[in-house]
Protein backbone atom coordinates (compact mmCIF):
# COMPACT_ATOMS: atom_id res chain seq x y z
CA UNK A 1 0.00 0.00 0.00
CA UNK A 2 1.38 3.31 -0.88
CA UNK A 3 0.31 6.50 1.32
CA UNK A 4 0.65 10.19 0.33
CA UNK A 5 0.06 12.99 3.22
CA UNK A 6 -0.22 16.46 2.53
CA UNK A 7 0.56 17.93 5.39
CA UNK A 8 2.10 21.45 6.36
CA UNK A 9 4.31 19.55 8.90
CA UNK A 10 6.02 16.99 7.22
CA UNK A 11 8.63 16.61 10.01
CA UNK A 12 5.86 15.73 12.49
CA UNK A 13 5.48 12.39 10.51
CA UNK A 14 9.08 11.10 11.22
CA UNK A 15 8.78 9.57 14.87
CA UNK A 16 5.64 7.30 14.15
CA UNK A 17 6.56 5.91 10.53
CA UNK A 18 9.74 4.98 12.30
CA UNK A 19 8.66 2.94 14.95
CA UNK A 20 7.42 -0.77 15.78
CA UNK A 21 4.77 -1.70 12.99
CA UNK A 22 4.60 0.97 10.49
CA UNK A 23 8.63 1.09 10.50
CA UNK A 24 8.32 -2.55 10.30
CA UNK A 25 5.92 -2.69 7.55
CA UNK A 26 7.90 -0.11 5.30
CA UNK A 27 10.55 -2.09 5.90
CA UNK A 28 8.95 -5.30 4.50
CA UNK A 29 8.37 -3.36 1.63
CA UNK A 30 4.15 -3.94 2.82
CA UNK A 31 3.53 0.23 2.69
CA UNK A 32 5.22 3.50 1.58
CA UNK A 33 4.47 6.65 2.99
CA UNK A 34 5.15 9.22 1.16
CA UNK A 35 4.96 13.05 2.51
CA UNK A 36 4.27 16.55 0.59
CA UNK A 37 4.81 19.61 1.81
CA UNK A 38 1.63 21.68 0.69
CA UNK A 39 3.78 25.23 1.21
CA UNK A 40 6.10 23.83 -1.78
CA UNK A 41 2.92 24.99 -3.73
CA UNK A 42 2.39 27.87 -2.28
CA UNK A 43 2.82 30.62 -5.38
CA UNK A 44 2.54 33.98 -3.71
CA UNK A 45 5.55 36.00 -2.73
CA UNK A 46 4.64 35.33 0.88
CA UNK A 47 4.40 31.27 0.28
CA UNK A 48 1.32 31.33 2.35
CA UNK A 49 -1.00 29.16 1.88
CA UNK A 50 -3.95 30.23 4.05
CA UNK A 51 -5.93 33.42 4.24
CA UNK A 52 -8.62 35.40 6.07
CA UNK A 53 -12.28 33.96 6.10
CA UNK A 54 -15.19 35.77 3.69
CA UNK A 55 -17.72 37.41 5.65
CA UNK A 56 -15.33 38.14 8.81
CA UNK A 57 -14.37 35.78 11.70
CA UNK A 58 -11.77 35.01 13.89
CA UNK A 59 -8.55 32.75 12.11
CA UNK A 60 -7.44 31.68 8.90
CA UNK A 61 -8.54 29.39 6.10
CA UNK A 62 -6.68 27.17 4.16
CA UNK A 63 -6.58 28.46 0.48
CA UNK A 64 -7.67 26.13 -2.92
CA UNK A 65 -4.44 26.55 -5.16
CA UNK A 66 -1.98 25.31 -3.06
CA UNK A 67 -3.89 22.24 -1.60
CA UNK A 68 -5.05 21.64 -5.02
CA UNK A 69 -2.00 22.01 -7.26
CA UNK A 70 -0.08 19.62 -4.08
CA UNK A 71 -2.58 17.07 -5.10
CA UNK A 72 -2.48 17.09 -8.24
CA UNK A 73 1.62 16.92 -8.41
CA UNK A 74 0.59 14.19 -6.01
CA UNK A 75 -1.30 11.97 -7.68
CA UNK A 76 0.54 12.13 -11.23
CA UNK A 77 3.70 11.39 -9.41
CA UNK A 78 2.43 8.14 -8.05
CA UNK A 79 0.99 4.72 -9.14
CA UNK A 80 -3.19 4.44 -9.30
CA UNK A 81 -5.47 6.98 -8.48
CA UNK A 82 -5.68 6.76 -4.76
CA UNK A 83 -8.98 7.40 -2.17
CA UNK A 84 -8.61 10.99 -1.17
CA UNK A 85 -9.29 11.62 1.91
CA UNK A 86 -9.71 14.55 3.84
CA UNK A 87 -9.40 14.84 7.73
CA UNK A 88 -11.63 17.06 9.62
CA UNK A 89 -14.05 17.69 12.80
CA UNK A 90 -17.15 16.92 10.35
CA UNK A 91 -15.85 13.79 8.98
CA UNK A 92 -17.71 10.46 9.35
CA UNK A 93 -16.21 8.95 12.72
CA UNK A 94 -13.56 6.77 12.15
CA UNK A 95 -13.86 3.00 12.76
CA UNK A 96 -12.14 -0.35 12.84
CA UNK A 97 -14.86 -1.34 10.62
CA UNK A 98 -13.54 1.97 8.18
CA UNK A 99 -9.99 0.83 9.33
CA UNK A 100 -10.71 -2.87 7.45
CA UNK A 101 -11.96 -1.15 4.40
CA UNK A 102 -8.93 1.51 3.86
CA UNK A 103 -6.70 -1.43 4.24
CA UNK A 104 -8.11 -2.92 1.03
CA UNK A 105 -6.67 -0.06 -0.83
CA UNK A 106 -3.86 -0.03 -2.90
CA UNK A 107 -3.08 3.75 -2.25
CA UNK A 108 -4.28 6.83 0.24
CA UNK A 109 -3.88 10.23 -0.19
CA UNK A 110 -4.68 12.11 3.72
CA UNK A 111 -5.25 15.53 3.37
CA UNK A 112 -3.99 17.38 6.81
CA UNK A 113 -5.40 20.67 7.22
CA UNK A 114 -4.09 23.48 9.75
CA UNK A 115 -5.93 26.97 10.92
CA UNK A 116 -9.48 26.81 11.44
CA UNK A 117 -10.19 24.38 7.99
CA UNK A 118 -10.19 24.16 4.57
CA UNK A 119 -12.03 26.23 1.90
CA UNK A 120 -15.12 24.71 1.09
CA UNK A 121 -14.36 24.31 -3.10
CA UNK A 122 -11.67 22.19 -2.25
CA UNK A 123 -14.12 19.68 -0.89
CA UNK A 124 -16.56 20.50 -4.04
CA UNK A 125 -13.62 19.90 -5.98
CA UNK A 126 -11.69 17.16 -4.69
CA UNK A 127 -15.05 14.98 -2.99
CA UNK A 128 -12.59 13.35 -0.79
CA UNK A 129 -13.96 10.55 2.03
CA UNK A 130 -13.95 12.83 5.04
CA UNK A 131 -12.94 11.24 8.27
CA UNK A 132 -13.12 12.86 11.81
CA UNK A 133 -10.86 10.71 14.77
CA UNK A 134 -13.69 12.49 17.47
CA UNK A 135 -15.88 15.15 18.36
CA UNK A 136 -13.33 17.25 19.51
CA UNK A 137 -10.84 20.46 17.68
CA UNK A 138 -7.05 20.10 16.98
CA UNK A 139 -4.50 22.14 16.05
CA UNK A 140 -4.11 20.08 12.76
CA UNK A 141 -4.68 17.04 10.73
CA UNK A 142 -1.60 15.77 11.18
CA UNK A 143 -2.39 13.60 14.64
CA UNK A 144 -5.90 12.01 12.87
CA UNK A 145 -3.21 11.35 9.76
CA UNK A 146 -1.36 9.34 11.80
CA UNK A 147 -3.93 7.45 13.71
CA UNK A 148 -5.68 6.97 10.26
CA UNK A 149 -1.71 5.42 9.24
CA UNK A 150 -1.40 3.50 12.54
CA UNK A 151 -4.94 1.61 12.59
CA UNK A 152 -4.37 0.91 8.50
CA UNK A 153 -1.18 -0.33 8.81
CA UNK A 154 -1.73 -3.13 11.56
CA UNK A 155 -4.09 -4.77 8.94
CA UNK A 156 -2.03 -5.20 6.21
CA UNK A 157 -0.84 -8.71 6.08
CA UNK A 158 2.08 -9.38 6.88
CA UNK A 159 2.41 -6.12 8.92
CA UNK A 160 2.06 -8.05 12.73
CA UNK A 161 3.97 -11.04 13.30
CA UNK A 162 0.50 -12.91 13.86
CA UNK A 163 -1.90 -12.29 12.05
CA UNK A 164 -4.30 -13.95 15.11
CA UNK A 165 -3.63 -10.78 16.63
CA UNK A 166 -6.38 -8.96 14.95
CA UNK A 167 -8.96 -11.03 14.96
CA UNK A 168 -9.77 -11.15 18.86
CA UNK A 169 -8.90 -7.21 19.21
CA UNK A 170 -11.27 -4.89 20.61
CA UNK A 171 -14.28 -4.02 18.12
CA UNK A 172 -13.34 -6.91 15.82
CA UNK A 173 -16.17 -8.50 16.58
CA UNK A 174 -17.99 -5.51 17.82
CA UNK A 175 -17.24 -5.90 21.09
CA UNK A 176 -14.17 -4.46 23.54
CA UNK A 177 -11.48 -6.67 24.12
CA UNK A 178 -12.01 -9.27 26.99
CA UNK A 179 -9.54 -8.88 30.02
CA UNK A 180 -5.68 -10.23 29.68
CA UNK A 181 -3.00 -11.20 31.89
CA UNK A 182 0.71 -12.28 31.85
CA UNK A 183 3.21 -13.30 33.82
CA UNK A 184 3.74 -13.06 37.17
CA UNK A 185 1.50 -15.42 38.08
CA UNK A 186 1.00 -13.03 41.47
CA UNK A 187 1.66 -9.60 41.69
CA UNK A 188 0.97 -7.37 44.83
CA UNK A 189 -1.46 -9.95 45.97
CA UNK A 190 -3.22 -9.88 42.91
CA UNK A 191 -3.55 -13.67 40.98
CA UNK A 192 -4.97 -14.52 37.54
CA UNK A 193 -8.45 -16.17 36.93
CA UNK A 194 -7.98 -19.92 37.86
CA UNK A 195 -9.52 -20.58 34.35
CA UNK A 196 -6.62 -18.96 32.71
CA UNK A 197 -3.91 -21.26 34.23
CA UNK A 198 -6.48 -24.31 33.46
CA UNK A 199 -5.14 -24.80 29.78
CA UNK A 200 -8.96 -25.85 29.28
CA UNK A 201 -9.45 -23.74 25.98
CA UNK A 202 -13.17 -24.22 25.38
CA UNK A 203 -13.78 -23.15 29.23
CA UNK A 204 -11.19 -20.42 28.20
CA UNK A 205 -12.69 -19.10 25.20
CA UNK A 206 -16.45 -19.30 26.89
CA UNK A 207 -14.64 -16.96 29.57
CA UNK A 208 -13.25 -14.57 27.25
CA UNK A 209 -15.85 -14.16 25.29
CA UNK A 210 -18.45 -13.79 28.79
CA UNK A 211 -15.74 -11.49 29.63
CA UNK A 212 -15.81 -9.03 26.82
CA UNK A 213 -19.46 -9.08 26.61
CA UNK A 214 -19.86 -8.22 30.43
CA UNK A 215 -17.40 -5.39 29.76
CA UNK A 216 -19.20 -4.15 26.24
CA UNK A 217 -22.13 -3.84 28.26
CA UNK A 218 -20.51 -2.40 31.17
CA UNK A 219 -18.84 0.48 29.50
CA UNK A 220 -19.94 0.81 25.65
CA UNK A 221 -23.88 -0.23 25.88
CA UNK A 222 -23.65 1.64 22.39
CA UNK A 223 -21.86 -0.98 20.73
CA UNK A 224 -24.03 -3.78 21.90
CA UNK A 225 -26.89 -1.59 19.90
CA UNK A 226 -24.75 -1.31 17.07
CA UNK A 227 -24.21 -5.05 17.36
CA UNK A 228 -27.82 -5.84 17.24
CA UNK A 229 -28.84 -3.61 14.63
CA UNK A 230 -25.92 -5.17 12.32
CA UNK A 231 -27.44 -8.95 13.53
CA UNK A 232 -30.94 -7.49 12.68
CA UNK A 233 -29.66 -6.60 9.01
CA UNK A 234 -28.06 -9.29 8.19
CA UNK A 235 -30.78 -11.37 9.10
CA UNK A 236 -33.48 -9.31 7.08
CA UNK A 237 -30.81 -9.17 4.10
CA UNK A 238 -30.66 -12.96 4.35
CA UNK A 239 -34.84 -13.12 4.26
CA UNK A 240 -34.42 -11.16 1.11
CA UNK A 241 -31.73 -12.76 -0.58
CA UNK A 242 -34.24 -15.91 0.01
CA UNK A 243 -36.98 -14.33 -1.71
CA UNK A 244 -35.57 -13.01 -4.50
C1 LIG B 1 -9.86 16.73 13.34
C2 LIG B 1 -10.60 15.77 14.06
C3 LIG B 1 -9.55 18.09 13.78
C4 LIG B 1 -9.79 21.24 12.83
C5 LIG B 1 -9.17 22.53 12.43
C6 LIG B 1 -7.52 20.81 12.35
C7 LIG B 1 -8.66 20.32 13.17
C8 LIG B 1 -7.71 22.27 12.17
N1 LIG B 1 -9.50 16.16 12.19
N2 LIG B 1 -10.63 14.64 13.33
N3 LIG B 1 -11.15 15.90 15.29
N4 LIG B 1 -8.99 18.91 12.85
O1 LIG B 1 -9.83 18.47 14.91
O2 LIG B 1 -9.98 14.89 12.20
O3 LIG B 1 -7.42 22.60 10.84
Amino acid sequence: MRIDVLTLFPEAFENILEVSIVRRARQKGLLEVVLSNIRDFALNNYNSVDDKPYGGGPGMVMMCQPILDCLEQVEADGPGKGRRIMLSPQGQPFSQNLARELAQEERLILIAGRYEGFDERIRIALQPLEISIGDYVLSGGEIPAMVIIDAVTRLLPGALGDERSTEQESFTAGLLEYPQYTRPEVFRDLGVPEVLLSGHHAKIEEWRSQQARQRTRQRRPDLLAELANETEEQKSDIQNNRKS
